[in-house]
């Protein structure tokens, strides 16, 4: 299935009971702040399935100089009917980094799928699931600059808003532990604008490693690329 509904149309159904929390496709800035990691995360609620959200988190260094790069930690929350959960920073399926996750256990795997694609090293905490959820934490190299389809370099702002693909599929990875493993096609794809302003980490440096971030050991690299 792919969700065309957009979400400010879907508030507009009425089901009888309130909608459990507003939904607005605007970009809007909503901070989250990680007691686990103690990051400050701008965060985005992107639509799995109609009463189902996967939630990004995103946080940045503060005052990253103009046309540099820069490293980020992204927090992603699922709900365990999910299989896997993408993310395209550059807000389509080809020539931009994809962050793809799957629940393994307690510590979901992160894989990168695209061949020149980013990198990702694991905090020591915000990697987890219950009976409900997964989630992961990670920090990501080569996220937020790439060479895109144009053949030039894109840089994302780290304050501005980005439009973002994300996408899904309830079929489960069959080796979850694997950062190479086969996926199920999406059953879902869509965008959403994300703020990064309310992610800005004065400390960034130092949280990583509070969070046992030292070097770029971990790092999962692409195998299966969509050019
Ligand atoms: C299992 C491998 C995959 C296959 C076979 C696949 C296949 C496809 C196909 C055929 C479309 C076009 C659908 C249409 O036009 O209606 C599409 C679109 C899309 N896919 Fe995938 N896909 C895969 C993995 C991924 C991953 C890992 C992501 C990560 C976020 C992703 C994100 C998207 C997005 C955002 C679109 C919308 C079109 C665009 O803006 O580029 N896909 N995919
Ligand atoms: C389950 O985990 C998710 C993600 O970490 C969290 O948001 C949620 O509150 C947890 N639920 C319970 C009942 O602990
Ligand atoms: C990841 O790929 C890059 C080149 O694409 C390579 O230089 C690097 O050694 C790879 N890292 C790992 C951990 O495989
Ligand atoms: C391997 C790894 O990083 N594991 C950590 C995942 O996060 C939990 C807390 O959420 C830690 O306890 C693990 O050590």
């Amino acid at each position: 299935m792919r969700v065309t509904y957009s979400l400010a149309a879907l508030a507009g159904v009425t089901l009888g009971r309130p909608s459990p929390e507003p939904r607005s496709l605007a970009p809007r800035a909503v901070a989250y702040v990680d007691s686990e990691t103690g990051f400050t995360f701008a965060e985005t609620k992107a639509a799995a399935t109609l009463s189902n959200n996967i939630v990004y988190r995103i946080a940045v260094p503060a005052n990253v100089p103009a046309n540099s790069n820069y490293d980020v930690v992204i927090q992603v929350v699922a709900p365990n009917s999910l299989g896997w959960v993408g993310l395209a920073w550059g807000g389509s399926m080809i020539k931009n980094p994809l962050t793809v996750a799957y629940p393994n256990g307690q510590k979901p795997t992160v894989s990168s799928r695209w061949a020149t694609g980013a990198t990702y090293t694991a905090l020591t905490a915000g990697n987890k699931s219950n009976g409900t959820h997964w989630q992961y934490t990670v920090k990501c190299t080569g996220c937020t600059t790439y060479t895109g389809s144009s053949g030039g370099i894109t840089r994302i702002s780290p304050t501005g808003t980005t439009r973002f693909g994300y996408a899904c599929a309830s079929g489960k990875v069959s080796n979850p532990s694997s950062t190479t493993a086969t996926i199920p096609t999406h059953d879902v794809y869509n965008y959403v604008s994300h703020d990064f302003s309310a992610g800005q980490n004065a400390n960034f440096a130092a949280l990583l490693l509070k969070n046992g971030v030292t070097d770029e050991s971990g790092s999962a690299n692409a195998t299966q690329a969509f050019e």
